[in-house]
């Protein structure tokens, strides 16, 4: 979530809504010379094009009333790719190459961008079969037509990182992070659940008749959404991107080793800046918040792919070098293919780590990194795993295996010279790695639960829990009619138990 993007909504002052013939002029503030922009009437209707072209307009696009051979983007509703073809040859037109023909899901992204975003597949209109048996038919584009009956629990649906609803999500994951400030974690939940099943949806909501056969979506949820439809944007979420405590605990909760608590004695001691707080002579740090001032600026910044392809290099090196055998496998968002994140994390195991017996193995890579000076912060928590332990109650639980939560000192050599390198002949940049070790015989279990994504776990767990009669968690799966523990050497074998369709790691980005 980029809160930063969501107050690009516009931070204009709600203004009456106008339509038809009283717009603002087509000529005002156009910030995006480079395209010009037709919306068709034609099943979309007078006020609703109306709308559409006035709240782009004021968004800084030029938006032509009269279609002309300036126009590089015609935006159509709920017509068919040849509908938009069959129209433009009535009124003479032949359509160019160049000319992009799209559905009003690319304008209404545009819109929460509040710049032009790139076009892609879901965008374009769809291609309507000419098969004569049903040339006359509506377009087949009706969401709810198309959409199987969509299940409440995230691991039952696939959920890439191609997001439709981006414009909804990332307002209702604001709104769900401003009630986790609050300790309110109901609501939390219940926004998180509603942008995850948004995320899984493979077409863009545009009015709310789209969102009626969809589950998690709460009234409180379904009058967001209203309100992006008709305004492009949502008075309640900018509220709390300009709230005084909304702003101090996302800046408090940046730094690495701060949580809710510290965030709010920090800001009821009157603590605003992260300067003030920093050398601030009564204020005692762990050493974790040390780091995380220490290195504040890199690890704000998100580690990119080939950053976490270059640590995974180094990882391997150092546990191959005393444990030949071990499998050393990247998890969390990278897993799931995501392009940055705020980690690299690695589920190391090998067929010489049982449930009896520990290795010693993440003590010997910290000595060895130590010794290199790769090291900027470790904290190493011994594994606290009992093999007959039943699985957690608890959805958010975490797990008992020994880890290491590290920052590294990554040089720069082989990757792309980011900000953090220009700055002052600065060759490296620190990133916070997770190392997690586990006995051979748990790994699926373990890969299965770091791989994430955070609603995907809790949705497998409540699954396991309300569904099965089973308990799930990062160690183990226990039958409770069978009274046994279901045993699995991969994650395929877990979703089988679990009487589920094998979701890919890709698709959990839920
Ligand atoms: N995880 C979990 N429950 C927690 C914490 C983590 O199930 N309380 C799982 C889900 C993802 C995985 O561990 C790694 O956690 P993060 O690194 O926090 O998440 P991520 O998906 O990798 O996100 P990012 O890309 O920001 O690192
Ligand atoms: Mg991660």
């Amino acid at each position: 979530m980029d809160p930063l993007r969501m107050a690009d909504l516009s931070p204009r002052k709600k203004r009456p809504r106008q339509t038809g013939a009283s717009m603002s002029s087509p000529s005002q503030d156009v910030k995006f010379q480079d395209l010009v922009i037709f919306i068709l009437e034609k099943k979309m209707g007078r006020s609703r094009r109306a709308f559409l072209m006035e709240l782009a307009r004021r968004k800084g696009f030029r938006v032509e009333s009269e279609l002309s051979d300036s126009v590089t983007h015609i935006v159509a509703e709920n017509n068919s790719d040849s509908d938009v073809l069959e129209w433009l040859q009535a009124q003479n037109i032949k359509a160019s190459a160049q000319l992009e023909l799209l559905d009003v899901c690319w304008l209404i992204e545009c819109m929460g961008a509040g710049k032009p975003v790139e076009v892609t597949g879901k965008h374009q209109l769809v291609v309507r079969k000419d098969n004569s048996a049903n040339a006359n038919t509506e377009p087949q584009k009706t969401p709810l037509l198309a959409v199987k009956k969509i299940s409440p629990y995230a691991c039952q649906r696939r959920t890439t990182l191609n997001n439709c609803n981006q414009i909804f999500t990332d307002a209702l994951e604001v709104l769900a992070e401003n009630y986790e400030f609050r300790e309110n974690e109901g609501s939390y939940l219940a926004f998180m659940r509603a942008a995850s099943v948004l995320k899984s949806l493979p077409f863009t909501i545009i009015s709310m008749k789209d969102t009626e056969d969809i589950p998690c979506l709460e009234d409180k949820v379904k009058y967001i959404i209203e309100e992006i439809i008709e305004d492009g944007e949502c008075s309640e979420v900018k509220a709390v991107l300009n709230d005084e405590r909304y702003q101090s605990f996302k800046l408090f909760t940046s730094v690495f080793g701060v949580g809710l608590k510290t965030a709010e004695k920090w800001f009821r001691m009157g603590f605003r800046t992260l300067s003030k707080i920093r050398s601030d002579k009564t204020l005692k740090f762990t050493q974790m918040q040390k780091a995380g001032f220490l290195y504040y600026e890199d690890l704000v910044s998100h580690v990119t792919r080939e950053e976490a392809e270059a640590v995974s290099v180094l990882v391997k090196e150092a546990v191959w070098a005393f444990l030949p055998d071990a499998f050393v496998t990247m998890t969390g968002g990278f897993r799931r293919g995501k392009k940055t994140g705020h980690d690299v994390d690695f589920l190391i195991t090998s067929p010489g780590i049982t449930e009896e017996e520990d290795q010693p193995i993440l003590l010997k890579v910290i000595n060895l990194w130590e010794r290199k000076g790769l090291l900027l912060y470790y904290d190493l928590v011994e594994s606290t795993f009992e093999k007959l332990k039943l699985p957690s109650r608890k959805v958010d639980a975490l797990d008992h295996f020994q880890k290491c939560f590290l920052i590294f000192k990554l040089h720069h050599q082989r990757v792309d010279s980011g900000k953090a390198s220009q700055q002052e002949g600065k060759t490296w940049k620190a990133i916070r790695v997770d190392l997690v070790m586990c006995p051979y015989e748990r790994r699926a279990f373990a890969l299965l639960g770091w791989t994430g994504s955070r609603q995907f776990e809790r949705d497998l767990r409540c699954y396991a829990t309300h569904e099965r009669k089973m308990a799930l968690d990062n160690h183990a799966l226990y039958d409770k009619t069978k009274r046994m523990f279901l045993k699995a050497e991969s994650e395929e074998e877990i979703f089988a138990h679990l009487g589920l369709d094998y979701i890919e790691p890709w698709e959990r980005n839920a």
